[in-house]
């Protein structure tokens, strides 16, 4: 059996892809509707099928944990389930962005505890609908020591999903590359309420997308993440942005469905590596008001 904490999107494209009945989802505390969800799954392939996942119950064992919550939700989620999990269940973190899952591991370092970063597009439309809009590729690699014995255990179990699944060592080094175009595109296409390809004419990005690069570059290159060049990064940038020119970035989405978007652990993470630092980091500072201010106001 495989837990699923967070039921949101990238959750139920776990437990609608992994065989039928091998997936649960761990209620939240205090939750006391637990009859089985049930959603309907668009396949990337266009087909469509009714997916059922019942939640969690005292009695299962779970041999896996999936942490599909929000980057700012994923330790007290964690806490949930440390109480009564066993301390040699893996745990495997799918946040966006940098900082909570290594809050989690630093917290739990006899646990094991895997972060995963994934290129898997799923939407939901509707709160009953789930579309798989554009498969991917998912990375996991280990973050805490106990981790390590894991990880191919843990790849094995999730590849039953059919989703292409890699092994990655240093798995902070492919986060950190992700981190990078969500810096470069996501808190544009917020402010300026865009599709992604559209951040790419826009003066707010003209004018301060190389600042933001250089910025990205020095601290890569002080932590030992280096050598970055900040003509690459913004190349990188630009190539998911026009990739992916016509989605609604997660950022922007959640903005314009109210929810507290996941700045804190993209722009905000860096700004708070250049604190630490003593290394300026003002573009990314303005990006991370910016968009606090547009998803509080
Ligand atoms: O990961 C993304 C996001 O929206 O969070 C990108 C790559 C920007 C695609 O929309």
């Amino acid at each position: 059996m495989i837990a699923i904490l967070g039921a949101g999107a990238m959750g139920r494209l776990w437990a609608a892809s992994l065989p039928a009945h091998e997936t649960a989802f761990v209620p939240r505390p205090g939750q006391t509707n637990t009859a089985p969800a049930h959603f309907h799954f668009q396949e990337a392939d266009g087909h469509s099928r009714q997916v059922t996942v019942s939640w969690l119950s005292a009695a299962d064992s779970p041999a896996l944990v999936l942490i599909t919550t929000k980057a700012g939700d994923s330790t007290e989620a964690v806490e949930h389930l440390a109480d009564w999990l066993p301390a040699t269940t893996p745990i495997v973190l799918f946040q966006n962005g940098l900082g909570s899952q290594q809050a989690v591991a630093e917290r739990w370092p006899d646990r094991p505890v895997l972060a995963a970063t994934t290129t898997e597009g799923a939407n939901r439309p509707a709160p009953d609908q789930l579309v798989h809009a554009g498969t991917g590729d998912t990375w996991i690699g280990p973050l805490t020591k106990p981790a390590e014995q894991n990880l191919y255990g843990v790849i094995a179990r999730l590849s039953a999903s059919g989703l292409s699944i890699h092994a990655e060592q240093d798995i902070l080094g492919r986060l950190w590359q992700k981190l990078i175009i969500n810096a470069g595109i996501n808190p544009f296409t917020a402010l300026l309420n865009c599709r992604n390809g559209d951040i790419l004419s826009a003066d707010l990005y003209r004018a301060h997308i190389d600042g933001l690069c250089q910025e990205i570059a020095g601290l890569m290159d002080t932590i030992g993440r280096g050598p970055a060049d900040a003509k690459d990064l913004r190349q990188s940038i630009e190539a998911v942005a026009r990739g992916t020119a016509q989605n609604i970035s997660s950022m922007r989405s959640d903005v314009l469905s109210g929810k507290r978007t996941e700045i804190d652990y993209i722009n905000g993470y860096i700004v708070r590596l250049g604190q630490s630092l003593n290394i300026a980091t003002p573009v990314n500072r303005m990006l991370t008001e910016q968009v606090q201010q547009l998803s509080s106001g």
